[in-house]
């Protein structure tokens, strides 16, 4: 089959389960001959958009060039997964734009795992960081997320294993001809 690309963003906090998602899903879809890639956060910003910070103009250009090579792949028909931060509703908001003037479909997801139950995982230990003064502006904590107001799906990723959230998921890419 030929499917269609899209680009699905998974917006969140540090540790809400967004990269497990993504990979969870990519699983499931590469074996039925999906094309599939993931923009992971940290990997972007080793290169893509390396040398920006976490100002939230620095955060709006790392989502605007992580969203240009989403579309691009989305374009020519991969499935592009971004778990990606992305706090600023704006910066989404300009993303979703582009891909409609493409007519490339684009879905926002929300990982919705709450702070307390992230800063309890705190995988990269982020939140020990900031807890202990030695970093400023983290996420959800000291710093804006701006949940999105109408998202395609909105997992909650705390109360559920990452395999149900991937097949929640799978059910709402397979409703939109997209798997
Ligand atoms: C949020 C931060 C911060 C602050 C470093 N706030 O899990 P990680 O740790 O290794 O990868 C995360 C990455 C987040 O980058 P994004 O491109 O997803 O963010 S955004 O959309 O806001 O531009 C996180 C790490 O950077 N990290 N400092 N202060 N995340």
């Amino acid at each position: 089959t030929c499917w269609p690309g899209a680009t699905v963003w998974l917006t969140g906090l540090p540790s809400a389960g967004k990269s497990t998602l993504a990979r969870e899903l990519a699983r499931r879809l590469t074996p039925q001959g999906r094309r599939v890639e993931i923009l992971d956060g940290d990997e972007n910003r080793a290169l893509l958009t390396a040398g920006l910070g976490f100002s939230r103009e620095d955060r709006f250009v790392n989502v605007q060039r992580i969203g240009l090579v989403a579309e691009v792949l989305a374009r020519n028909g991969v499935l592009a997964l971004v778990p990606v931060i992305a706090p600023y509703a704006d910066a989404r908001e300009a993303v979703r734009k582009r891909h409609e003037q493409s007519g490339t479909p684009y879905l926002e997801i929300h990982v919705a795992t709450p702070v307390e139950v992230c800063a309890e995982r705190d995988v990269k230990g982020l939140y020990a960081r900031q807890a202990a003064g030695d970093l400023k502006g983290l996420t959800g904590v000291d710093d804006p997320y701006e949940a999105p107001r109408a998202p395609d799906l909105t997992v909650p990723a705390h109360r559920q294993r990452p395999a149900e959230s991937s097949a929640l998921l799978l059910g709402l890419l397979q409703e939109r001809g997209l798997a």
